[in-house]
């Protein structure tokens, strides 16, 4: 196929989704409540000019691997934002993933959006306690079945049949609660590396033996990783179910491909010292004060798929290695455990057994990396291959 010929086929192809997309969108404004909020007159209020909406809207349909076409789209579905029925469960966890989404002192696009969020019950910020809390979450059941989105934070206890977690004034399990939730849902995310394969909670030895959402419940789920993730990532999937009625491409880890689809080490800014082989080899040396790569104090960036780097967090204000400490791996499996100690270089036993140069690893990583993200599944079963770690993989049910 010649090169014009390509350009119109994707073309028409990207014409056809966009048609799809109004299709849906007629569909989703025809059969789901008015908007809660005006969300035009928030960021008026806000200080968020036209200008900057605009940007904004520009920013997130290229986040969402979208050409400019779908600019009006992403505009329309985030005036819809506040449509969408959200239950919000909590389960093993810090709430940090809440706290970060909440809490931000400088209100941007993506903090208004989840200000005007439709939470039918969310524990930590609802008013609503005991059978008071209960009934609003049997109510968001009863009015909106299978078409709420059910967002959960933090892993689930299978120990003693789940009873290391028994939640509401029913004293429930995790497991029942979470049972009972996502199968009226019309999608579950996981908010979180705990909902999502356990993280903190599963760390070793795990004495609750909790596990992520996927895993515990035996259901396919949407994984936002991070400890805490990237708001964006969350604001950004949403987008796109409101605007496709489906959740967007995921990898082999339930990830969406457009968040988690590159490493953390293709698009670092210390990149370039990491290939000139200049490396901080202690906190607080000559290497620490001009910024060059933190692979020798632990960074994890060559193993993470993230998009962290790009979007940056607080704002675009930073992310951790812009910070001075490497990536820990935060959005990967187990991590608190595979990626450990995380101050240090990953020993090279768990990628194959004997001692590895950070060159050895760069040659692995750049095979790797070829074969993309079917290939980073492979890397991680390498990686996994030296531990008793379980495959925690909630899409292997
Ligand atoms: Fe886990 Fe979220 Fe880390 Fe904490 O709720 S992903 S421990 S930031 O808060 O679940
Ligand atoms: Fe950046 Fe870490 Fe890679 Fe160095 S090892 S280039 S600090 S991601
Ligand atoms: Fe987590 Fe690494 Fe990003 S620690 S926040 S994936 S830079």
């Amino acid at each position: 196929m010649g090169k014009d010929e390509y350009s119109k086929t994707v073309s028409r192809q990207y014409n056809r989704l966009l048609e799809q997309c109004k299709v849906h969108m007629d569909r989703f404004e025809k059969e789901y409540p008015e908007p809660r909020e005006d969300f035009q007159a928030l960021l008026k209020e806000r200080g968020v000019s036209r200008r900057d909406f605009l940007k904004w809207t520009s920013f997130m349909t290229a986040a969402l691997m979208l050409p400019p076409i779908f600019e009006p789209m992403v505009a329309r579905a985030a005036e819809n934002f506040s449509r969408l029925p959200v239950v919000w469960l909590h389960f093993a966890e810090c709430t940090g993933c809440s706290e970060s989404l909440l809490r931000s002192s400088y209100p941007n696009v993506d903090d208004i959006l989840l200000e005007t969020i439709s939470l039918e019950y969310h524990e930590t910020i609802m008013a609503a306690a005991g059978d008071q809390a209960e009934k609003c979450l049997e109510q968001a059941l009863h009015d909106f079945p299978g078409k709420f989105v059910c967002v959960i934070e933090g892993a689930i206890p299978q120990g003693l049949n789940g009873q290391y977690m028994r939640l509401g004034p029913k004293g429930q399990t995790g497991i029942q609660i979470g049972k009972n939730v996502t199968s009226k849902a019309a999608a579950t995310i996981c908010i979180g590396a705990c909902a999502v394969w356990g993280n903190i909670p599963a760390a070793r030895p795990n004495p609750t033996d909790a596990a992520g959402v996927g895993k515990a419940l035996g259901i396919s789920t949407v994984n936002i990783a991070g400890c805490p993730p990237n708001t964006v990532n969350f604001t950004g999937t949403l987008l796109y179910f409101l605007m496709f009625g489906s959740m967007p491409a995921l990898d082999g880890q339930g990830r969406p491909v457009w968040a988690y689809g590159k490493r953390v080490h293709d698009f670092c800014e210390r990149r370039p010292h990491y290939d000139a082989g200049e490396f901080v080899e202690q906190w607080g040396d000559e290497g620490a004060r001009k910024g060059w790569c933190l692979y020798k104090v632990g960074c994890k960036g060559p193993y993470t798929f993230a998009n962290c780097p790009h979007l940056r967090f607080n704002d675009h204000i930073s992310w951790p290695v812009m910070a001075g400490h490497g990536c820990i791996g935060c959005t990967e499996i187990g991590f608190w455990d595979t990626m450990a100690p995380l101050e240090k270089p990953i020993q090279a036993a768990t990628i194959g057994g004997g001692e590895k140069t950070v060159d050895d690893i760069g040659i692995m990583l750049t095979a790797v990396t070829a074969a993309g993200v079917v290939a980073h599944g492979l890397f991680s079963a390498l990686r996994h291959g030296g531990t008793d770690e379980k495959d925690e993989t909630p899409h292997k049910e």
